[in-house]
C-alpha cells in the first residue's frame, strides 16, 4: 500500500513534468480496496478493472519499473507503450485489463468467469468498477448475465465497487436513483455485502471468505467497498468545485495507510522505524521506476500495427488455464 501511494504521488509529478502523455487517474486513498482483494488471489485468477488501474497492476506483481514505463509511454511498458494510463494489461499476472470505457469491462469480465467454470477450473475473475460506471447500460447487462448464469454455478466473479462517492464531480447523491448501490445488484440475484474499504484488514477478511465461497459455487458476489479517493479525478482535476477542502480532511483521517499501521502496531508490534524502512524501499523503488521509464525508448514505429487486433488463436483464459 506504501508502494503504490509513492507510485502515484510519483506519477502525478511525472504528468505535470510532462512526462506522461494522455491522460493520468491515480488510486491513493483507495489501496486497501485493491490489496485486501488481491492479496486473497491465486495463480490463474483475473483482474479486470477500469481506468483507475494502477494500483491493481502494482498488487499483482507487474513491477513499478513496466508500470512507470507504460504510463510514459515506453516500449518497456507492460503494454509495450501503446495503452498508457488507463489501459495496463498483464495477462501473465493476471491482469485483463485497463479500460478508458467506464463500465465497458463489466460484461467481459462475465465472460471471463464463465470461460473459467466452462474449462472446468476453480479460478475466479475480479471485476472492480466505480460508482458512476453502475449507470451505464453494460453493467445492467454484465450484471444480469452474471446472475443468470450463476444460477448453474457458471459464473465465478467478485464484483467489486469501488464506492469513492463521486464519477468526476459528481456525487452518488446526484447521480443515481438509488444510493444504496449494492441493492441494485441484488436486483440481478447477486449477493452483497458493504465492507470498509479504508480499512484493509476488513477487505481481506471478506475477500478471503467470498473467494472461497465463489470458487466453491461458481455464484457471483458484490462488495460494496465505501472508500474515498484523496486526489483529483484525474489530473485535469486541480479546483475540485464539487468538494470542500474541509471534506477531504475529514476523509484523511481514515487513510488506509494510516489505519493499517496503528493495527499493526497493535497486533504484531510494527514500530515507527520498520515503518520508515518500508518507505524508504518504496521511494527509491519508484525512483528506479521513474530513471527506467525515462531511460527506456519509445515504441519502433513497425509496433504501429501489431496487436491491434488478434487475427487467429485462442482466447487468452484457455492458454493461461489450461
Ligand atoms: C462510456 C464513457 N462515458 C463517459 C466517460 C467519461 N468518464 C471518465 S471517468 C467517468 C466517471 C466514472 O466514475 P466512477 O465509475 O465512479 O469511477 P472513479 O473515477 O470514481 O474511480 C466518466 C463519466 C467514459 N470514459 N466512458
Ligand atoms: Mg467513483
Amino acid at each position: 500500500m506504501i508502494l503504490i501511494r509513492r507510485f502515484e504521488e510519483a506519477s502525478e509529478r511525472e504528468f505535470r513534468r510532462g512526462k506522461i502523455g494522455g491522460y493520468l487517474h491515480v488510486y491513493s486513498g483507495q489501496e486497501a480496496v485493491a490489496i485486501g482483494v488481491i492479496s486473497a488471489l491465486k495463480k490463474g485468477d483475473v483482474v479486470y478493472c477500469g481506468y483507475r488501474d494502477h494500483a491493481q497492476a502494482l498488487a499483482l506483481g507487474s513491477g513499478p519499473s513496466r508500470v512507470m514505463a507504460e504510463l510514459f509511454g515506453k516500449s518497456t511498458g507492460i503494454s509495450k507503450g501503446k495503452g498508457g494510463s488507463m489501459h495496463l494489461f498483464d495477462a501473465a499476472n493476471g491482469l485483463y485489463g485497463g479500460y478508458g470505457i467506464v463500465g465497458g469491462h463489466i460484461p467481459l469480465a462475465a465472460g471471463s468467469a464463465y470461460a473459467l467454470r466452462y474449462r472446468n477450473s476453480d479460478n475466479i475473475a475480479v471485476c472492480y468498477f466505480g460508482d458512476g460506471a453502475m449507470n451505464i447500460g453494460s453493467f445492467h447487462e454484465g450484471m444480469n448475465m452474471a446472475g443468470l448464469w450463476g444460477k448453474d454455478g457458471l459464473c465465478p466473479v467478485l464484483w467489486i465497487i469501488e464506492n469513492n462517492g463521486y464519477a468526476m464531480g459528481t456525487s452518488v447523491e446526484r447521480h443515481s436513483a438509488l444510493t444504496d448501490l449494492s441493492a441494485r445488484v441484488r436486483a440481478y440475484n447477486i449477493q452483497t455485502e458493504k465492507v470498509d474499504g479504508q480499512d484493509v484488514f476488513a477487505m481481506r477478511g471478506a475477500a478471503d471468505r467470498i473467494v472461497r465461497q465463489i470458487r466453491e459455487t461458481g455464484k457471483p458476489y458484490c462488495i460494496e467497498a465505501m472508500t474515498y479517493r484523496f486526489s483529483g479525478h484525474g489530473a485535469a482535476d486541480i479546483l475540485q468545485p464539487y468538494r470542500s477542502k474541509d471534506e477531504v480532511e475529514k476523509h484523511r483521517d481514515r487513510d488506509p495507510i494510516t489505519i493499517m499501521r496503528k493495527r499493526l502496531a497493535e497486533v504484531s508490534g510494527l514500530t515507527d522505524d520498520d515503518v520508515k524502512k518500508m518507505d524508504e524501499w518504496a521511494t527509491e523503488e519508484v525512483a528506479k521506476a521513474v530513471r527506467f521509464a525515462e531511460e527506456s525508448p519509445v515504441p519502433d514505429g513497425s509496433e504501429l500495427f501489431t496487436d491491434v487486433v488478434a487475427e487467429h488463436g485462442p482466447h487468452p483464459v484457455s492458454e493461461d488455464n489450461g
